[in-house]
């Protein structure tokens, strides 16, 4: 293992300016996996309160969530911004401990305060009491400890004259407003942060979603910030088009280098493509004394190997207070977390997707080739949740000779068990023809998530994941289990597939059944008046294609008018046609919207593929 590899280690040097696109430009970013968000500022010393009054909703939204006047925030807020107590050093150490690699602060975030002394506004810290250049003493203590720097910056401004649209209850006059001297405004701020502070690793864009900014000032900013900063990673929110909380870009020409799911999970990896969930310990970003909603560590840590799993990264925040220090549940947690990664640092760091395509029942899987277990194999990282109480753990699938398994950071005390020799280290394996299975000690050596480094020869050689028949022989095809593309993402409200804004995404699953025969295919759905449209199916088999490699044939296509609904909730199944599908074969099933009535199409519960009656 190079020491990049090992457990809280700093990562690699930094690279060379690589060229947009070159892959070894992302390349620390993906080894990351794990970074700190800062949400501070004038919002942190009101801690969720206006008036003496607790206002419902995250705590940076404050000026939004009491509908304060802009003028009158400030006035209240910017003589009460004094954190005597901050330390970046402090800051930075926390982090590190948790094994994190970056960190992102919000310079400005929607209120429009800035936390670095700006020549541009008088709403910055220099007019605030405490005057200190928060940012960099950040950047610096950061630096020092080996983690790279990033700003987050919002696109929206509540309290600039010149940002377009006004909130409702905003009494300013929008005559001789300008959008345009807004966004000049901004890149003149963009300027200062990005030739003040040295190389700044990430800018994560935020508040992009109203009417004024477009594609076209996306672009423009995009390159202005790369113009700076070459080597640079930009959020996808530089551009429009973010499809919901699920943060991925609806177009493919859309500006960024990353998506960004906020406060959520996807369902499944995504091959190719780069993203980062963002996450909050409790419910709010920056500071509210009343939010106790804490997650437990145990959960953050399962939340870290589940996005590892996934291929992502985590931005996990921390909303310090007003007088400077993190909150101390915080500090509690990011310890609990940074004594796991300690020890099992080498599951994340640099590590790949699971070569499964969904979750094994127990738990999650990371991947790492060759490295220190030697050229030609992979280590498969099996981060268990559930601990089998039989003393056996199923790889279901995996058809791989086995080199080694051992549970990281195992001292003979703790492997010792079932099938296990005293005193050893090494699990005992075994493989037959629906997997590999490892004999694990009786009691989980972690109870929040033991991790189990198996090494198998040549790249991991997986049984294809399907959707079989249930017991009536129908294949149901449920939302989460569909892989997606584009803009489409599963969603938990109705535990659909939604965000179908955009006909190049698609929607796929993969089927099996023994026997051939004909199947009646059936969509339920959901659309408000005004969406709905036409889908369009396309199924086809993979064949073997006699010496070479197998190929696809398509089986037939499906295209059926779905009307609008009552509302995005109002469910309904409709019946679209007869398909046939070959037996003992896998058969992809995939859906696109080949006609969009309105801007969105349908959200989409399930698909199902019923037997026809064989006729006599
Ligand atoms: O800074 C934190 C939050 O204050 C900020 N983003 C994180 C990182 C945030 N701003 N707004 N929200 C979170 C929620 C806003 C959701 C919505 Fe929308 C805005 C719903 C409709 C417009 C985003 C854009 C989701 C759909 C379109």
């Amino acid at each position: 293992m190079s020491s990049a590899e090992s457990s809280g280690e700093p990562i690699a040097p930094r690279s060379s300016q690589a060229e947009r696109g070159a892959d070894t430009r992302m390349d620390w970013w993906r080894n990351a996996r794990f970074g700190m968000f800062i949400h501070w500022g004038l919002y942190s010393p009101a801690a969720g309160k206006w008036d003496g009054k607790e206002a419902a909703g995250a705590g940076e939204w404050l000026l939004t969530n009491a509908q304060v006047d802009p003028i009158a925030y400030r006035e209240a807020l910017l003589p009460q911004f004094n954190p005597v107590r901050f330390d970046a050093a402090q800051w930075a150490s926390i982090a590190k401990d948790a094994g994190m690699q970056y960190v992102v602060i919000t310079t400005k975030h929607h209120d429009g305060f800035c936390l670095w002394p700006s020549d541009l506004t008088d709403y910055d810290v220099a007019s605030a009491p405490f005057k200190r250049d928060i940012m960099k003493e950040l950047a610096d203590a950061v630096r020092a400890d080996g983690m790279r720097m990033g700003w987050y910056h919002s696109i929206m401004d509540w309290t600039h004259p010149d940002y377009l649209p006004r909130r409702g209850w905003d009494k300013r006059p929008t005559d001789g407003a300008s959008f345009d001297r807004y966004v000049a405004y901004m890149h003149g701020q963009l300027k200062e942060l990005l030739t003040r502070y040295g190389q700044i690793d990430v800018l994560w864009f935020d508040g992009e979603w109203e009417n004024t900014w477009t594609h076209d000032w996306g672009k423009r900013t995009d390159d202005f910030v790369r113009s700076l900063q070459p080597q640079i990673i930009v959020n996808n929110r530089v551009d429009v088009g973010r499809a919901g909380m699920a943060g991925f870009s609806a177009s493919e020409t859309a500006r960024g280098d990353f998506g960004t799911p906020e406060q959520t999970i996807p369902t499944t990896g995504m091959p190719g493509r780069d993203w980062e969930t963002c996450m909050t310990m409790n419910d709010t970003w920056g500071f509210k004394d009343s939010d106790t909603n804490w997650k437990s560590s145990r959960t953050l840590i399962r939340m870290l190997c589940d996005i590892a799993s996934k291929g992502g990264n985590f931005l996990l925040n921390v909303g310090p207070r007003g007088d400077g220090t993190i909150p101390p549940e915080s500090v509690e947690r990011l310890k609990a977390i940074g004594a796991w990664m300690r020890v099992n640092g080498e599951s994340i760091y640099g590590t790949h997707a699971s070569p499964f395509a969904r979750p094994l029942p127990w738990g999650r899987v990371t991947q790492r080739a060759g490295g220190a277990a030697g050229a030609g194999t992979t280590t498969l990282y099996l981060h268990v949740f559930e601990w089998p109480t039989d003393g056996v753990l199923r790889v279901t699938g995996l058809a791989n000779d086995v080199v080694s398994a051992s549970v990281l950071g195992a001292t003979p005390a703790t492997a010792a068990g079932a099938g296990v020799p005293p005193g050893a280290t090494t699990l005992l394996t075994t493989r037959d023809s629906g997997g590999v299975a490892v004999a694990t000690p009786r009691v989980a050596p972690n109870a929040d998530c033991t991790v189990i480094k198996l090494v198998i020869k040549g790249a991991p050689d997986v049984a294809p994941w399907f959707i079989g028949p249930d017991a009536r022989g129908a294949v149901v095809c449920t939302a989460r289990d569909a892989t997606t593309t584009g803009s489409i993402a599963f969603e938990e409200r109705f535990q659909n597939l939604g965000f179908w804004t955009d006909p190049q995404s698609t929607a796929e699953w993969t089927v099996k059944v023994p026997q051939p025969g004909l199947y009646a295919l059936a969509i339920e759905y959901a659309a408000e008046p005004g969406a709905g449209g036409t889908v369009e199916f396309v199924v086809s088999s993979t064949v073997a294609g006699g010496a070479s490699a197998a190929t696809t044939k398509t089986r037939g296509t499906l295209t059926h008018t779905l009307p609008a609904r009552a509302s995005w909730g109002d469910f309904a199944t409709v019946e679209l046609g007869e398909i046939d599908l070959p037996g003992g074969a896998l058969v992809q099933v995939r859906a696109r919207a080949a006609r969009m009535a309105g801007s969105a199409f349908a959200n989409v519960r399930a698909v199902t593929l019923t037997p026809m009656p064989v006729v006599p």
